[in-house]
């Protein structure tokens, strides 16, 4: 069962005026073609939010203003927790990976670039659903 993370920096372009970052698709940084771009902002203090997996969904998740954490279970129940706090780093979540974001700082601006346009169906949001599929891919 797929279930992929990766940390990643971009490179930085931009002089003395300040500076700019580019994510292209395909070969160039992103590597899916991007269907769909949201974004999440104003988000409370305390608030957690996503708490689901994806079947097909890749994304590319880049915090391009405050910071955020997100927490990932994977399908052998391994646990890790990626903090997201300059515009320069992204985190790849590819396949079958529980994940929930947390700890926005104040002005948090969450960017994700989405592989599939938005469907439902694609998304798991019961966790011992979630654990029965892990089971049974095993
Ligand atoms: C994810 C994390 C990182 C739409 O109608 N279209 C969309 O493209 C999206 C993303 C959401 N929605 C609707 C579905 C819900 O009624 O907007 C509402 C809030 O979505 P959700 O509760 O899924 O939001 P988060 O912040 O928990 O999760 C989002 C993405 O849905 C998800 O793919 O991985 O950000």
């Amino acid at each position: 069962m797929l279930a992929n993370v990766k940390e990643m920096t971009f490179p930085q372009l931009g002089d003395d005026r300040g500076k700019l970052i580019v994510l292209e698709e395909l070969a160039k940084v992103v590597p899916f073609e991007i269907k769909r771009v949201f974004y999440i902002f104003d988000t409370l203090p305390g608030i957690v939010r996503g708490n689901h997996a994806h079947y097909s969904n890749r994304q590319l998740l880049v915090c391009v203003s405050g910071a955020c954490t997100v927490a990932c279970e994977f399908p052998d129940g391994r646990t890790a927790e990626y903090r997201l706090d300059w515009p320069h780093k992204g985190l790849l979540l590819e396949g079958m990976i529980w994940h929930s974001m947390k700890d926005f700082s104040q002005q948090a601006v969450l960017l994700v670039l989405a592989s599939e346009r938005y469907d439902e169906a694609d998304y798991v949001r019961n966790y011992d659903e979630f654990k029965r599929i892990c089971s049974e891919a095993k």
